[in-house]
């Protein structure tokens, strides 16, 4: 590690923790009023953490950028990160446009990886925000990433993270391609699944 010093280190880690509190608090709140307005729970489980430096560090290094305490917060994107596992692909919209309308932080960016994964095949909708905290009268903005994505994405995600994490560099062409396969197949039935939940609403409608 390379940030040399620890009291600024501790101050940045300290508002990070700071915003990931106020991030938790308003995405319960939007889910709860979900919730009670739609008479219907969408998610499945929600997770949030901060990034440890370790991982921080690798993701400079991995990006070409010295490591110090600038280039963190300037180009690690997702060091306050929350994810939002929902139980249908149009759950997953549902809740972007619900996160969207919140006046509670500000939406810096946004990636749709479900319309259009990743070359490794990964799935997911990104939305990059800014949440303010004040702090001794005076406000700063604190980035922060929310991944929402269904419980198949997730599964995916969860085992390729694990597997490229054993495997030392990239993994191999073939086993890419597998991986390739494997999310191709898993929104296959993020469909199928999609199809049969619209069958099920249609009879409760009726
Ligand atoms: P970890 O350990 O999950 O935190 P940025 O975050 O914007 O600085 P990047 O990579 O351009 O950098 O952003 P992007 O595309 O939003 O991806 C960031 C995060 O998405 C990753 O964080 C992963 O959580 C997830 N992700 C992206 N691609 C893949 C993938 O191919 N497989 C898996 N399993 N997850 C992916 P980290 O820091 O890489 O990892």
């Amino acid at each position: 590690m390379n940030f040399n010093n620890q009291d600024d280190l501790d101050e940045i880690l300290l508002k990070y923790n700071f915003a990931k509190k106020i991030l938790d608090s308003e995405v319960d709140i939007l889910v709860s009023e979900y919730c009670f307005n739609h008479g219907y729970n969408p998610v499945e489980h929600i997770k949030s953490r901060i990034k440890t430096i370790d991982s921080a560090v690798n993701k400079l290094v991995k990006k070409g950028y010295s490591v110090n305490l600038d280039n963190l917060v300037r180009h690690v994107h997702d060091m306050v990160g929350v994810r939002i596992v929902c139980s249908f692909v149009s759950d997953v919209y549902d809740i972007v446009e619900m996160l969207k309308s919140s006046k509670n932080f500000i939406v810096r960016e946004e990636s749709d990886y479900i319309k259009k994964p990743k070359d490794t095949g990964y799935s997911s909708y990104h939305i990059n925000v800014l949440v303010p905290i004040h702090l001794q009268g005076k406000t700063e903005y604190i980035e922060a990433e929310i991944q929402i994505r269904t419980v198949a994405m997730d599964c995916w995600a969860s085992l390729d993270h694990k597997l490229r994490y054993k495997f030392p560099g990239d993994l191999p062409k073939n086993l890419e391609q597998e991986m390739i396969e494997c999310a191709y197949e898993i929104s296959e039935i993020d469909d199928k699944m999609q199809k049969i939940n619209e069958h099920i609403n249609s009879y409760s409608d009726d």
